[in-house]
């Protein structure tokens, strides 16, 4: 049984038509259902948004934009789209939206087809240091095509900005390297980002500025984070993590030249056929998020990281920058104990029904395989109706279990097993959304 009556009919056909499949996504459903999800770029989507995927709109080709489709039988999946867009532009104030990116790898892709000739060069923070593939890695497109600069952290402990943005240093680059555009926005930057002085280095340099805000996006939408508008030329973002909607992307801009040339850029450039169930269910979950009710929730994300990061430290742990303003944090694990891994964390948590990820923090001397933190994120949790409270036992779950993954594997076996059992506890008093 799922958690709602729709996912448990169509599971009653599956069963019917092909039961291999029924039982893996039964199983899935089951695991959601019985573990808590920190995983940051996650998120439990609402009933409504989840089902709008699994809708005959998946039939449709409809290449192109709303009223200039090269597929007949439009109609409807131009009103679906058209209805997408203006929800997008009231949600996050802008002029323009394509809500067409299949995935945020793909709205950034999209974007530098639209600004950049091949070779072009621009600024971003690295990987490593909290950035995106899409934002220059080697092996990714954008770091193929094109020529990226990274601008640094302050990686100096005496800093009162450790391990944040380095802005001087972040206007010398931009300064050395005139690059054609400055990305900000990251995967694992626990702080606010100061749209309005990365404008100001772009306008120095004569760059355009483009904001990634995948993993705040429904902080922005909220009002719980400053909006990259006016400051960014372009937007772009994942439809899924904060702004709890369906896995997809989103672009946005007030410009009309550069939104002539993003919309070429996403079809033909990029894409061919939109996902049109999809786009339905980013307009639902766009609708979702203009209610007053998504701003309480975002507003809790916030405060429930504070209270993660906080009961982290009382244990020991040490979270980069000293804590969060935002959904996440990047816990730096050896400051509990030198032997502590990533890798082990992520797998010992695992097994005790605690979701979350390996990840490398500023100036890991780990390999990304291993790494010395984890990130940790609050939206999914929020959403089951998760609190400060929850916060605090969720901390200490964490922290019994990689204690005993450290006096050995027998200690681990016995420790998350009672943890699982508790976990499952907790999450059958706070269902997922149906
Ligand atoms: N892979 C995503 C994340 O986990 O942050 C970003 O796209």
């Amino acid at each position: 049984m799922a958690n709602d009556p729709i996912t448990d009919s169509v599971l009653a056909l599956l069963r019917k038509t092909d039961p291999a499949i029924a039982e893996i996504i039964a199983n899935e459903a089951r695991r959601q259902a019985t573990t808590i999800e920190l995983i940051a770029s996650e998120n439990h989507v609402s009933g409504p948004v989840m089902h709008a995927v699994g809708t005959c709109l998946t039939n449709k080709y409809a290449e192109g934009y709303p009223n200039a489709r090269y597929y007949g039988g439009c109609i409807f999946n131009d009103q679906a789209e058209e209805l997408a867009r203006e929800r997008a532009k009231q949600l996050f104030g802008a002029k323009f939206a394509n809500v067409q990116p299949h995935s945020g790898a793909q709205a950034n892709q999209s974007v530098m087809q639209a600004i950049f000739e091949p070779g072009d060069t621009f600024a971003s923070l690295v990987l490593k240091d909290g950035g995106h593939l899409s934002h220059g890695m080697k092996i990714n497109f954008s770091g193929r095509y094109f020529k990226p600069v990274h601008y640094p952290l302050h990686y100096e402990k005496s800093h009162p900005d450790y391990e944040r943005i380095d802005f001087e240093a972040t206007r010398k680059v931009c300064l050395e390297h005139k690059p054609k555009a400055i990305l900000c926005g990251y995967s694992a930057y626990p702080r606010v980002i100061d749209f309005k002085k990365f404008r100001e280095i772009a306008d120095e340099c004569g760059a355009l500025l483009v904001a990634d805000i995948a993993h705040i996006a429904g902080l922005v939408a909220a009002g719980v984070h400053p909006s990259p508008f006016p400051h960014a030329h372009i937007v772009t973002t994942t439809t899924h993590k904060t702004l709890r909607g369906p896995r997809g992307g989103l672009i946005l801009t007030n410009d009309e030249e550069l939104a002539k040339k993003i919309d070429r850029a996403v079809f033909p450039g990029a894409q061919g056929g939109p996902l049109m169930h999809v786009i339905a269910a980013k307009a639902v979950a766009f609708g979702e998020a203009l209610k007053p009710e998504f701003k309480t929730y975002s507003k809790q994300i916030v405060t429930n990281a504070a209270a993660l990061a906080a009961a982290l430290k009382s244990h020991g742990y040490r979270c980069t920058t000293g804590g969060t303003d935002n959904h996440l944090m990047l816990v730096d694990l050896r400051a509990r104990n030198e032997n502590l891994t990533g890798s082990d964390a992520e797998k010992w948590l695992e097994g005790a029904g605690i979701i979350c990820n390996k990840n490398g923090i500023p100036d890991d001397p780990r390999p990304p395989k291993v790494t010395s933190g984890i990130r940790l994120g609050t939206p999914a949790t929020t959403t089951r109706g998760f609190k400060e409270p929850q916060m605090q036992q969720i901390a200490s779950w964490i922290d019994r279990v990689l204690t005993a993954g450290l006096a050995g594997e027998a200690a681990l076996a016995k420790t998350s097993g009672e943890v699982k059992a508790e976990v499952a506890n907790l999450c059958e008093r706070f269902p997922l959304p149906a």
